[in-house]
């Protein structure tokens, strides 16, 4: 079989693996082929339908018009009721240590086992042909297919949930999604329903801290977390359970974009986060994240301040460390999107011997949806026979028909026991692979309640909030200020705040500073309306202990890895009359780090540079923009420099980066074009060689210690410092 090799840059072949192998036997090429019915017919004529003369009806006799014209009716399935919008690639997994003392999982036990995965990001609100980069959470959906069947994690990049119980999933999802009158706004929770629905259920706390923090708004999927998020249990051979949170950690570290940049990145390329996965796969810079866990023993239950059953609730990595326990790798993209990103199926529930759940009620409702909600997306029952959800192992039982059944089971046999058949298939033994659920003890009166261990909605909220450096505070600020001045209803602002105020009264204050209005006395007893019809109301009021930790610095993003620059988009700035030689340089020593560089020019074609040679660029200024960049470079060379400096877009460019915080660079001789803009300060006295004139701006005639210090300022990522004094330029 032929290896899936990628053409662009001598890129690392795209590796093949269990699974993508089997996917071959169902790929179809067209290369070189006859056109076909769907039934084996050879077309002749696919421009015109049959007709009674050359100007007459169409024929009822056209059963290829019918044919083409009823599949073509049939195109569509329903989008996902929450994810619709997602972007996913096939990659591998491999454990780097025997990890058999917690779970008999195989696939966690043999370092030499690589397990075929394949990864689905999404945004949650937003339909299939909305922006990437609305502010939400980001689904991270990871089908492992392991020889003991498939495991799925379907986490997301936030380690909390709005809810604590299933059942009000529905009410959350149709407060978020576009209001049932007008289907507005799409793909935004900056709405009345969204935030009347919040305002009543304090438990959202946590999770709308990191919803409207830095996280919402990942600069690439390639540099996000992910969380299992509820508490999961490990077995071990002996039956032995140990509690497990799920992690995986990005080695390109965990980035975002400002919120502005994300406006304007929907405008200009509302697939960025598509592209940007598609692109970097097909450029061989696969993508990759570490596995984390955090193991509690059993025995150790119910030693922390919250319940480790609360989904809305993480375990900080100061109380139990995330131990590393395995990488995942992204080396291939879809052949095609609808038979594989739009048709897998991912479930909760698929789990394999050694990794067990807990009775989180928010977990134990997904067990249900999951399966539920592809019955009518995919159609029927035998979706799971789909290419891209077959497990790589043998499927055998005396499950039969339905809906587009692909198995032809042979035999008499479709029950158990039986005689004719020899019993088969056999039930298997724990020790031969049997998945046994874990023993947990019950022993309980059948109640609808929530329990006072879930009742403390705040402290970890607080935690968040106090663990985030000032410029994500900052941000958390404004988009509150933002969501909540959408909001047409003051009533709903008015509940916010007094929410709000239970995290952090400071918090509070500035976002009631920015609508105008006063924070309500609302005392906490009252804050919780999620409270059944013959509930006494104390018993469901909120709860609001300081909690012993302030600070936990794994939930700011400020001290991620910041110390590479790969994948990084670099924009040079270029026009007739360029510097070639230090264009050249800079070009390379960042593509030499791993960097993408664009040459952006008033217009394609070519540029001729001052010393004649061509340089093709990759954009024009009407094709590309400073949003769907990470840095922007701009050499020196009279002509270039001349026409830069009087090009408006050109100008806005820089000031559009400065504005987003990005690493600038110029040549020396480059320096009237940065005059040009709103962020140009005189330089001071002592300006030599080489100057930073304020972070991450530098400008040097010295092409080499240019390179050197633009490098390290790209790795920084963001310069969120700039952001004050806020000017707004364009
Ligand atoms: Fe869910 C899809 C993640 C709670 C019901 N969910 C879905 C996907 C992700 C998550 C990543 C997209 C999978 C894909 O790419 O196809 N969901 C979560 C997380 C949750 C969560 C991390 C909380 C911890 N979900 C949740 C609850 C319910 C659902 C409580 C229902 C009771 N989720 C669904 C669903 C979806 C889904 C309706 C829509 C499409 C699908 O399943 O396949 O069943």
């Amino acid at each position: 079989m032929a290896k899936k090799t990628s053409d662009k840059n001598n890129a690392p072949a795209q590796q093949e693996n269990d699974k993508t192998i089997k996917l071959e036997s169902f790929v179809a090429d067209s290369s070189g082929e006859f056109m076909t019915s769907n039934h084996g017919l050879k077309i002749n004529d696919d421009q015109n339908s049959l007709k009674a003369g050359d100007r007459g009806a169409t024929l009822l006799e056209d059963f290829i018009l019918r044919e083409k014209i009823t599949h073509f009716d049939h195109e569509r399935i329903p989008e996902r009721v929450v994810h619709a919008r997602g972007s996913a690639a096939h990659g591998v997994f491999k454990v780097y240590e025997d990890m058999s003392e917690l779970t008999r999982a195989a696939f966690l036990c043999d370092p030499g086992v690589e397990t075929p995965v394949f990864v689905r990001f999404s945004t949650v609100a937003g339909s299939r042909g909305s922006s990437d980069l609305a502010r939400d959470v980001r689904g991270f959906a990871v089908k492992f297919y392991t020889q003991e069947g498939n495991f799925d994690l379907v986490g997301n990049n936030m380690p909390v949930f709005f809810i604590q119980d299933a059942i009000k999933f529905p009410d959350l999802v149709h407060a978020v999604k576009p209001e049932p009158d007008n289907e507005m706004p799409q793909a935004a929770s900056a709405h009345d329903t969204f935030w009347d629905f919040i305002s009543q259920l304090p438990e959202s706390a946590h999770m709308i801290m990191w919803a409207m923090s830095d996280r919402a708004l990942p600069r690439s999927y390639r540099m996000m977390e992910g969380f299992g998020v509820h508490t999961f249990r490990f077995v071990n051979e002996n039956g032995v359970a140990n509690f497990v949170k799920f992690h995986w950690k990005p080695l390109l570290g965990v980035h975002s974009v400002a919120w502005d940049e994300a406006q304007n990145i929907s405008g200009k390329d509302p697939d960025f986060h598509r592209r940007d996965l598609w692109d970097a796969i097909e450029a061989g810079a696969f993508p990759e994240w570490e596995l984390g866990v955090q193991i509690v023993p059993e025995a150790d239950e119910f030693k922390f301040e919250f319940d480790i059953l609360d989904p809305t609730k993480l375990i900080p990595e100061e109380l139990v460390p995330v131990q590393r326990i395995g990488k995942m790798t992204l080396n291939r993209n879809t052949d095609n999107f609808f038979a594989e990103t739009e048709q897998v199926a991912f479930h909760v529930g698929h789990v394999v011997p050694g990794i067990d759940f807990t009775n989180d009620p928010l977990l134990q409702g997904r067990l249900f949806s999951y399966t539920d909600t592809q019955l009518i997306r995919l159609g029927g029952p035998n979706f799971h026979e789909i290419p891209i959800n077959r497990p790589v192992v043998p499927v055998h039982n005396n499950q039969r028909d339905g809906h587009m059944r692909q198995t032809i089971n042979r035999g008499k046999t479709s029950y158990g026991p039986n005689a004719i058949g020899a019993n088969d298939p056999k039930q298997a033994k724990a020790a031969e692979g049997g998945f046994v659920s874990y023993n947990e003890r019950i022993d309980a009166k059948k109640i609808r309640a929530r329990s006072r261990s879930f009742f403390d909605h705040f402290s970890q909220a607080r935690l968040f909030f106090n663990s985030q450096s000032d410029a994500e505070k900052n941000h958390i600020i404004d988009a509150l200020s933002f969501e909540l001045g959408k909001v047409k209803a003051v009533a709903i602002r008015e509940r916010m705040l007094a929410l709000l105020n239970q995290i952090d009264g400071a918090l509070a204050a500035e976002i009631a500073f920015a609508l105008g209005i006063h924070i309500p006395d609302i005392p906490l007893e009252e804050l919780n309306n999620s409270v059944p019809a013959d509930a006494d109301r104390s018993e469901y009021a909120s709860l609001n202990p300081e909690g012993s930790l302030t600070k936990s610095d794994a939930l700011s993003m400020a001290g991620t890895i910041k110390d590479t620059i790969q994948t990084r988009k670099v924009a040079i700035l270029a026009a007739d009359g360029v510097n070639e030689q230090s264009l050249s340089k800079v070009k390379d020593a960042l593509i030499a780090e791993g960097a993408v560089v664009h040459i952006i020019a008033p217009k394609l074609g070519q540029i001729i540079a001052k010393n004649d040679k061509l340089i093709t660029p990759d954009e024009s200024f009407l094709t590309a923009a400073s949003v769907l960049y990470d840095a922007v470079y701009v050499p020196g060379g009279g002509n270039s420099v001349a026409t830069l400096e009087a090009h408006a877009d050109a100008v806005h460019f820089l000031n559009e980066a400065f504005k987003h915080c990005k690493a600038i660079a110029a040549d020396d001789e480059a320096i009237q074009v940065l005059e040009s803009t709103y962020f140009f300060k005189k330089l001071p006295a002592e300006y030599s060689q080489e100057t930073v004139l304020r972070e991450g701006v530098i400008v040097s005639a010295d092409v080499k210690n240019l390179t050197e210090t633009f490098i390290k300022m790209i790795a920084m990522h963001r310069f969120w410092d700039r952001e004050n004094p806020r000017k707004i330029p364009a």
